[in-house]
């Protein structure tokens, strides 16, 4: 075996092991969507069905509490109307935490080995487009990745032409036709931008800034996940707007939106189940 299989070997191992534990954990062996819920989406697991079992992340291994506020730390299983089950993975590990890039697709992994075909991720983030404001929800429909890592390894050449799949932004948008698509860019944080910085990534096509999502996109389409990319803003990036940016802000906007977009949300999983056999 090469170093690089071995990696990759490791990684599969382990999202194998975390998903059989969430298996024997809530009963269920087979979960077909999952849910990544950033700030401000925590509450739209409550709307899309029946919580069957919450496992504390900090239980299920490889997955830890990030510590962000704003973040529930709780792995879910929700049984749908349809009887389908979705996986809510409240428990990212974000880039910035330090423990690589290959940590930060734990959570996509360990559902595609729990049997997962699509994964809803959702993220807060700041706008580079004046007329999206906090509160405003915006589907993904591309990513800058301006980390400079990738999650995967060895010779594992992903396609990621259609990244978010046009199929499930189409499924989005019977639900709500209006929805906006934008460029989400990720920077690696934890620091938010300077203004420079903003509209450099303005100027490369970023309508959306963030410290999650494009690494994760990557990660799930590296498992052959279909991906759904749903971000709320919860402030104009830096420069883009007067004043500085504040954690406690970006909370403040995540719950001012919470019903609405959590609704938004449960309404595109249900369109989506129904297109799952
Ligand atoms: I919420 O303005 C949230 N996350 N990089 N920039 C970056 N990440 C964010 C921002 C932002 N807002």
């Amino acid at each position: 075996m090469t170093q690089n299989e071995a990696d990759s070997h490791t990684a599969s191992t382990d999202a194998a092991h975390a998903a059989a534990f969430i298996a024997e954990r809530t009963g269920i062996s087979t979960h077909e969507i999952a849910l990544t819920l950033g700030s401000g989406w925590g509450e739209a697991a409550g709307l899309i069905g029946t919580t069957i079992a919450e496992v504390p992340a900090t239980e299920v291994p490889g997955f830890s509490i990030s510590g962000v506020a704003g973040h529930a730390g709780t792995i879910s299983s929700i049984e749908l109307p349809s009887g389908h089950h979705a996986l809510i993975l409240g428990a990212r590990t974000h880039f910035y935490e330090g423990k690589g890039a290959a940590a930060v697709a734990h959570g996509v992994r360990t559902a595609a080995a729990a049997g997962a075909k699509v994964a809803l991720l959702t993220n807060g983030c700041g706008s580079t487009v004046p007329e999206w404001g906090p509160g405003t929800a915006v589907l993904i429909k591309d990513h800058l990745n301006l980390t400079a890592c990738s999650p995967l390894e060895g010779a594992n050449f992903v396609d990621l032409t259609d990244a978010y799949a046009q199929r499930l932004r189409n499924l989005a948008h019977e639900v709500d036709p209006a929805l906006p698509e934008g460029v989400y860019a990720q920077f690696p944080g934890p620091h938010y931008e300077t203004p420079a910085e903003v509209r450099m990534a303005r100027t490369l096509g970023a309508d959306l800034i963030g410290m999650s999502t494009a690494l994760e996109t990557i990660a799930a389409r590296g498992v052959g996940l279909e991906v759904l990319g749903i971000s709320l803003v919860t402030n104009h990036a830096a420069g883009f707007a007067p004043g500085t940016l504040d954690h406690s802000e970006v909370l403040a906007a995540g719950r001012e939106a919470g019903p609405r977009i959590s609704q938004l949300l449960a309404q595109i999983v249900s369109r989506i189940d129904k297109e799952i056999l």
